[in-house]
């Protein structure tokens, strides 16, 4: 399935005669009233996050996509999903050169049916590597590795919010890089890596991920903000650091996370939370953790890693929202209520950094019983993407000002200029949600 692809020429007409209407009925409002939907409490997590213009998502095993009580769900409570193996190396390129994107397509179509957005979980790792992979070094490996950039995210472009182009390539105790085939090939590894991904796929968020650098004393988070400084200074793309945020004994929550996420978003980065578990679940940690994010503008979404506790890379630790019977633990109303906590707003504000940064804000529009309207202005550049998602079961209906595409749901639109300037509308028939939806915005090349 191709969700993103540009609609036949009349339908598209049609959608900008709509829009034209819509504009219209905007312009003779004397009034815009405002829209209180960001005023009311979320009542799963998804809409929760996205009151203050964040995501909460969650890791999607596609082995599972068969169990009805784990697709209820996934789907009703997250809004963003993440693979959690399928997207891996040894899944994507079992074979040099030959691709497989069966089980990873299965999950994006279930997300892109279901309104989600997909974080691509990731493209360079020293783990789950094919076994042809593991025998190649030095320049054969660094064209290997780049290949497998450019096949993978070219399969997918334009439908990844954000990929963990590198994962873990630092190691445990130190601030020093993880020994691994791909660090051997010499230390600019992991900027090649930013740079092919950005060629690859420019609307794509390209973040560092890895575990172990919540805590800002730690050497590891120390190594990892160093390299993501000198990246900054240097130009290498980079857009996010993803704290993956496995809490345990041997890394326990620590409360300067906060600190640790503020400077590393002062460095010109978004930050995210990228695989939470917490081992027992404390309701306490979990809502301590949702306030760091929520302290932190560019802190714009938390994912967990798994749905029930029985799905979790470690069950033992029952470390997640859910029970095994799907019940809804103490943690999720923690995690719950701190989302609804926050002040309503738009989304966190993206890359601050020059040349390639832009904002996207709402303005509420026209009203009719059945649809609303949403006036979009982008600032900070004039050569944008703005990446639109709907809460379910919202439709989008029409356009204008803008050059648009979405998924065959309606769910998700990626918006480009049309030589109108940078301001432009939506429509939107809420089907008795009235929630906004999210967006995002980058800057095109
Ligand atoms: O949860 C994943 C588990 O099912 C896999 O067996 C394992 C090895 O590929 O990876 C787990 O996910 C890891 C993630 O990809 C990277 N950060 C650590 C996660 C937990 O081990």
């Amino acid at each position: 399935m191709e969700p993103l692809k540009v609609m036949a020429r009349p339908v598209i007409r049609r959608m900008l005669v709509l829009g034209a209407v819509a504009a219209l009925s905007m312009g003779l409002a004397a009034i815009a009233i405002a829209d209180t939907s960001a005023d009311t409490p979320g009542t799963t997590l998804g809409t929760a996050a996205a009151r203050s213009g964040r995501y909460f998502g969650t890791a999607i095993n596609g082995s599972k996509l068969g169990d009805p009580a784990y697709t209820t769900i996934a789907g009703r409570e997250f809004d963003m999903v993440t693979p959690e193996n399928e997207m891996k190396l040894d899944a994507t390129e079992p074979r040099q050169g030959q691709f497989v994107f069966t089980s990873a397509d299965r999950i994006v179509d279930w997300a892109v049916q279901n309104g989600k957005r997909v974080r691509g979980h990731t493209l360079v790792w020293h783990s789950g590597q094919p076994q042809w992979l593991q025998s190649l070094s030095g320049s054969a490996l660094r064209q290997a590795m780049v290949d497998h950039i450019n096949g993978v995210m070219a399969h997918y472009k334009g439908r990844i919010y954000a990929w963990d182009v590198v994962d873990e390539a630092f190691a445990d105790g130190t601030g020093a890089r993880r020994d691994s085939n791909f660090q051997r090939t010499g230390d600019d590894w992991i900027e090649v890596a930013f740079r092919a991904a950005r060629a690859a796929d420019p609307a794509a968020k390209l973040c560092y991920n890895d575990y172990n650098i919540e805590n800002w004393t730690w050497a590891k988070t120390q190594g990892v903000y160093a390299m993501v400084k000198d990246f900054k200074q240097r130009g290498v793309p980079i857009d996010c650091v993803g704290f993956q945020s496995h809490f345990a004994g041997g890394s326990p929550y620590d409360a300067n996370f906060r600190t640790t996420l503020q400077n590393f978003a002062a460095l010109g980065v978004d930050v995210q939370i990228t695989e939470l578990d917490v081992q027992g679940a404390p309701a306490a940690t979990y809502a301590a953790v949702v306030g760091d994010c929520l302290a932190v503008p560019r802190c714009d979404g938390i994912t967990v890693w798994g749905v029930r506790d029985p799905d979790s890379w470690r069950s033992s630790d029952t470390p997640l929202l859910f029970d095994g019977d799907g019940d809804k633990k103490p943690a999720y109303t923690a995690v719950l209520d701190a989302l609804n906590a926050a002040v309503p707003g738009p989304s966190p504000s993206p890359a601050q950094s020059p040349g390639r940064s832009c904002t996207a804000t709402l303005s509420a529009g026209a009203k009719w019983p059945d649809r609303y309207s949403l006036r979009v202005t982008v600032t900070g550049s004039d050569d944008w993407v703005v990446t639109m998602t709907l809460p379910h079961p919202e439709k989008i209906i029409a356009t204008w000002n803008v050059s648009a595409t979405w998924n065959p749901a309606r769910t998700v639109m990626t918006a480009r200029p049309d030589g109108h300037g940078n301001t432009w509308g939506v429509t939107i028939k809420h089907h008795g949600n009235r929630t906004w939806p999210t967006v995002s915005c980058r800057a095109a090349r």
